[in-house]
Formats: C-alpha cells, sequence, structure tokens
C-alpha cells in the first residue's frame, strides 16, 4: 500500500497535466513558425522569369515581360519601370483585332491580392522606348519596377531570342 507521501501532491499533479498541453502549444508555435519559414518565399511579390526580347538589327524600341504573383493581401500595383538601357518604358498590351495586330497603352499594371498576372508575347509587356543600345542575347540588363506603394524592385531581366 503507498504512503501518502508517495502520491504527488495537489500542486505537482498540476504541473505534470500542464506540461503536456504546455508542450503542444509549443509544438504548435514551432509548427506556425516552422509554416512561416517554408512560406517565405510565397510572400509579398514573388516575380518570375524576367526577359527582354534581343534586338533584331537597328530596332530601337524593345519589349520586356515577367510574371507576378502577389501573395498578399493587398493589391499591388505596378506603376513604372525605369532602366538605363531605356529612354522610357511604357506598359502596353497587344490585341489582334480584325486579323490586325494592335498594342494598346496601360497606364499601370495592377496585381490584384492573390492573383498572378503575366507579361508574354501576344499580351501584355513592357514598352522599352528609345533604347540606348541593342538588347544582346545572353546580356542582362538591370530594370527597377516602381510600386504605387513606393516599393521599389531592381532586377536583372535577362535577354533571349524569342522562340
Ligand atoms: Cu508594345
Amino acid at each position: 500500500m503507498a504512503a501518502v507521501s508517495d502520491l504527488p501532491a495537489p500542486g505537482i499533479l498540476n504541473r505534470l497535466n500542464c506540461q503536456p498541453v504546455l508542450q503542444k502549444r509549443l509544438a504548435a508555435f514551432a509548427l506556425l513558425f516552422l509554416t512561416l519559414a517554408a512560406c517565405q518565399p510565397e510572400t509579398g511579390l514573388e516575380i518570375r522569369d524576367p526577359w527582354l526580347r534581343a534586338s533584331a538589327p537597328g530596332q530601337t524600341s524593345g519589349a520586356g515581360y515577367l510574371t507576378l504573383t502577389n501573395h498578399e493581401q493587398r493589391a499591388r500595383t505596378l506603376i513604372a519601370v525605369q532602366t538605363p538601357m531605356a529612354g522610357s518604358v511604357m506598359f502596353h498590351e497587344s490585341r489582334e483585332s480584325e486579323g490586325v495586330a494592335r498594342m494598346s497603352h496601360l497606364p499601370v499594371i495592377e496585381i490584384g491580392a492573390g492573383k498572378t498576372v503575366q507579361l508574354a508575347p501576344g499580351g501584355k509587356h513592357l514598352m522599352l522606348m528609345s533604347l540606348a543600345g541593342p538588347l544582346v542575347a545572353g546580356e542582362r540588363y538591370s530594370m527597377t519596377l516602381i510600386f504605387k506603394d513606393g516599393e521599389r524592385e531592381t532586377l536583372e531581366f535577362e535577354a533571349r531570342k524569342p522562340h
């Protein structure tokens, strides 16, 4: 028969009971942090595959493409792009109407919360006006994306021959 002194005191019993709960909470916290860490590349604005169309001889304008994925809860608006390679950069959208390809000017590129906007040949693109020189295949060119909220993102666009 166990003596009374062998039984844990009520306070200790409580603490023993609490421990697994606390550990579970800590585990949950650790899991949360791990999840956040694992999600890190998936937060903010994800920019994939930035590239420029390599210039054909004599071309004075160029086109740039990229894919923007907004992992945020708010819309992001690309308002301007700057590069030493061009006098100015405009947002254009190519459309075919009655068999004729036309480009229309877009004031901004908006990326809604959770949305992906793809700038690709035949659709939306960056139009580089007054090129400082030809865009050479294999070369990388620095371009700065400027957003409505004041954020700037400078990244390298590789010039490629479209296939
Ligand atoms: Cu254009």
